[in-house]
């Protein structure tokens, strides 16, 4: 065996460990990779860049995980999350767990330190025992310790990601795992091409029959539209259900453009009086969590915070444990989307009774009054700036590129934005989600960009841009069409907090006064844009979309505008100490 013929005949014969994962995710259909080179996994990012797959590098797992996080949730695929040992997992891990409690499939792989020794806590280089760390916070969790079993590691990863209710999955993979070889034939016959990942569940007929007569008896009815039924992408059956129900809907903020904001059934601009008057509620793929009050409280009529406010729910949901979570669902209905709102459309048949008149009329009465309201305060033109005169600008833009997908988080940022920017298309707004967690804008925009190759559009708060802010370079790098505009307003919430002592230090909330965001991403070749007036903004924005060329946009926003914690300011606790 000395000739390099030979050599190279034997070598062919023979896999690694390295290869079996590539060849594991291509053939199950994975494209991409989001993650960030080191010890163990270096050669193994080349090695699958060479194989074909996009391997998207960042400058902090955080964002690389969140990057995967949104991939799965638009494309009904894991998305990948690759990190180094100890650190790396745990930088990832933030964005893991925050896919689990969003219910977005993805698998964070991690490369880990040998088995022998973290198991005897010898202090290996970047020892932990990341399997146990992982299991609480993911929806499952598989280690594998011989090549043989990387076909089946990574067909549970898949299965555990997209079946059911989607989550996170954490994968582990020593180091030593990579170098292992075995028989190229063994290893190809090893692995698995999951079949029927996500299967399809149907709803009991029993099931269909309790909701639909529920709805047929309502005077008021409701649907609130959440984040699963833009995950599943059942756009046209959901379309259908809505208007041949002729039933007002609200949708979550993710579900927003799964009909068209404008949608003449669109209560969104009445929430707050539909949601107490409602008498059945349908829920389609959202949580009575605390983004809906928990079903309960003077949000939904009731007395007291804790009294219910006599609605009847119906819950489509996936998961089997979740009615009941807050209050009593009166018709669950467990299964898919798709099925179950396919059932019902069967069930509905053609001669279907609209809601009563004076339930739509009242509706139309307050919508039309807030929607007036809100036009009047968008056509001021305040000097400095503020969040209102800034997003009627967003506004028009994303009217006028309803394929751009808009990507927000901040507090102020996040909340102006939400109820001021129509979306007109499924899957287009990409936030905060279930956990209001901010650092998700960067890891979002790159993934947006590379899996849709359409224009997004970041709208953030100062704070907010700050935790992945570095990820600029990631989006000069790859040349992606993402716009971030910052809405600076000098500091978390506002810039106008002061420290009582008199001291040196500025207050918690405040940051440096004035401060050039645009500088950034010009230090990496991309378009900084510094803007005071809408019209600034306006044109900045613009050539942004038309050139597709990486852009930030520091929008100087009136720093007295906000309010602490946004919309949510409810929620900050109040000492019962007298001052
Ligand atoms: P929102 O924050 O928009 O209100 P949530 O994240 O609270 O939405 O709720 C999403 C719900 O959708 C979860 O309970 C989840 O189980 C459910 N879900 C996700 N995907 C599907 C699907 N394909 N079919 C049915 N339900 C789903
Ligand atoms: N850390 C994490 C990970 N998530 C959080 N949600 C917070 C801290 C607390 N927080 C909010 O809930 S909003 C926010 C923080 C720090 C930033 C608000 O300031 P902003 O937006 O500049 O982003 P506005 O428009 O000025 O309100």
């Amino acid at each position: 065996m000395g000739t390099v013929e030979s050599q190279l005949a034997t070598a062919s014969q023979v896999t690694d460990g390295f290869h079996l994962v590539i060849d594991a995710l291509k053939l199950n259909g994975i494209d991409t990779i989001f993650g960030l080179p080191g010890i163990p996994i270096t050669d193994f990012t080349r090695m699958a860049q060479a194989a074909g797959l996009r391997v998207i590098s960042f400058r902090h797992e955080q964002n690389a995980g969140n990057a995967a996080a949104i991939a799965g949730f638009l494309t009904q695929k894991p998305g990948i999350c690759l990190t180094v040992s100890a650190p790396g997992f745990l930088n990832g891990l933030t964005a893991l767990a925050n896919a689990t409690t969003n219910c977005f499939p993805m698998i964070l792989i991690s490369g880990s330190s040998e088995r022998e020794i973290v198991d005897l806590q010898q202090g290996d280089y970047e020892e932990m025992d990341q399997l146990a760390i992982a299991k609480p916070l993911s929806k499952a969790a598989f280690r594998v310790l011989h090549a043989e079993d990387i076909g089946v590691g990574v067909a549970r990863a898949i299965r555990a990601a997209l079946s059911g209710r989607p989550g996170g999955v954490y994968l582990d993979l020593p180091a030593k795992l990579f170098a292992q070889t075995m028989d190229a034939e063994a290893g190809k016959k090893s692995l698995i091409k999951v079949v029927d990942p996500a299967p399809k569940q149907i709803p009991g007929a029993d099931a269909v029959k309790r909701a639909l007569d529920l709805l047929k008896g309502a005077k008021k009815p409701l649907i609130v539209l959440g984040k699963g039924a833009a995950y599943a992408q059942a756009d046209a059956e959901i379309k259908s259900l809505i208007e041949k129900t002729g039933i007002p809907y609200l949708p979550m903020s993710m579900a927003k453009g799964l009909l068209p904001d404008t949608h003449e059934q669109s209560a969104a601009a009445a929430r707050s009086y539909v949601l107490p008057e409602a008498d059945v509620v349908m829920l389609v793929g959202a949580r009575l969590n605390w983004l809906l009050s928990h079903g309960k409280g003077k949000t939904w009529g009731g007395k007291g915070h804790k009294d219910r406010g006599g609605q009847k729910f119906i819950q489509i949901d996936i998961s089997p444990q979740e009615a009941d979570s807050n209050v009593r669902i009166d018709a669950p209905v467990v299964g898919d989307i798709g099925s179950c709102v396919s059932a019902l459309l069967a069930g509905i048949g053609s001669n279907w009774v609209k809601p009563p008149a004076d339930w739509l009329g009242a509706i139309a009465e307050r919508k039309n009054k807030n929607v007036a309201k809100m036009a009047e305060t968008l056509a001021k033109d305040p000097r400095p700036m503020n969040f209102h005169s800034a997003l009627n600008v967003v506004r028009d833009i994303v009217k006028a590129n309803p394929d751009a997908i808009l990507v927000n988080e901040g507090a102020n940022a996040l909340d102006f934005t939400r109820s001021i920017v129509d979306m007109y298309k499924p899957r287009k707004r990409l936030d905060v989600g279930t956990w209001g967690v901010m650092g998700i804008g960067m890891g979002f925009s790159v993934a947006a960009a590379v899996v849709s190759g359409l224009p997004v559009i970041a709208i953030e708060g100062d704070s907010a841009f700050g935790f992945s802010g570095m990820e600029v370079e990631t989006l000069c790098r790859y040349n992606l069409p993402v716009c971030v505009v910052v809405f600076n307003n000098n500091g978390v919430y506002r810039g106008t907090d002061v420290n009582p002592t008199g001291g040196p230090d500025v207050a918690p909330t405040v940051f440096v006064k004035g401060a050039r965001y645009d500088k950034l991403i010009e230090a990496f070749g991309g378009v900084g844009v510094h803007a005071t007036t809408p019209a600034e903004l306006r044109k900045a924005m613009e050539e942004a979309i038309r050139s597709r060329k990486p852009t930030l946009i520091n929008a100087v926003i009136d720093e007295t505008a906000g309010t602490e914690s946004g919309r949510i300011t409810s929620l900050n606790p109040t000492s019962g100490k007298k001052k």
